[in-house]
């Protein structure tokens, strides 16, 4: 067994199935209204059967690690990343698939559709992402979305409100998408904490152009 098909007997063992994307829209999505005029919309269960994407996604992406300034240090920012811009082959077709999916449910609300694609690889339950806003580019002074797709194990997401304020917590499993619209991320702010005894997880970012 390789390294690969070791971690995936582990872990999804009773999981398998053919991969699909599955409509979004209709009851399976539930849109919340945030403060400021932010909006949250979660569709669980978006990506049907994603063992392979997730076990390529982790075998194929050409991850590299960041390091971040603090205080007079450069640290290691915890998690593993790439980013596909609007010109790039994104690693997988479903990628495509999902990518079209949503550029077509939201055209209304965004009519440029989804360019880009940054990928995260949270390794085990240490990685993480601190509080933060997608404020880079346009994300800063309009309203935007940020769509995620998030494979493998399951890991909360929270949001609080930007200056204060309680924080609301979804748990994202395998195939489940979570997209945070309006004024969300300028207003709100959102992070993956660091979870005990958790295994990998890969998130799939689709953007705008110009929002990172
Ligand atoms: O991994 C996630 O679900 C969130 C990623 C994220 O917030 C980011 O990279 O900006």
């Amino acid at each position: 067994m390789d390294a690969r098909s070791s971690w995936q007997a582990t872990l999804f063992e009773e999981v398998g199935g053919e991969a699909c994307v599955n409509p979004l829209g209709g009851n399976a999505m539930r849109r919340r209204g945030l403060t400021n005029g932010a909006w949250v919309d979660l569709r669980p269960g978006w990506i049907g059967g994603a063992d392979e994407l997730l076990a390529t996604l982790i075998d194929d992406v050409p991850w590299r690690a960041e390091k971040r300034q603090m205080y007079d240090r450069m640290l290691p920012v915890p998690r593993l990343v790439c980013t596909y811009d609007e010109t790039a082959a994104l690693p997988h077709p479903l990628l495509d698939t999902a990518r079209d999916g949503l550029t077509a449910h939201y055209r209304a609300e965004l009519p440029e559709g989804f360019a880009t694609a940054g990928c995260c690889y949270y390794r085990d339950g240490a990685d993480s992402v601190a509080w933060h806003g997608d404020t880079i580019g346009r994300g800063r002074t309009q309203d935007t979305m940020v769509a995620i797709l998030s494979l493998g194990a399951p890991r909360p997401l929270l949001l609080r409100p930007r200056g204060g304020g309680s924080s609301l917590k979804f748990v994202l499993g395998h195939g489940d998408l979570l997209v945070m619209g309006g004024s969300c991320q300028r207003t709100w702010e959102h992070a993956v904490p660091k979870t005990s005894g958790v295994g990998p997880r890969v998130s799939v970012q689709f953007r705008p152009l110009g929002v990172w």
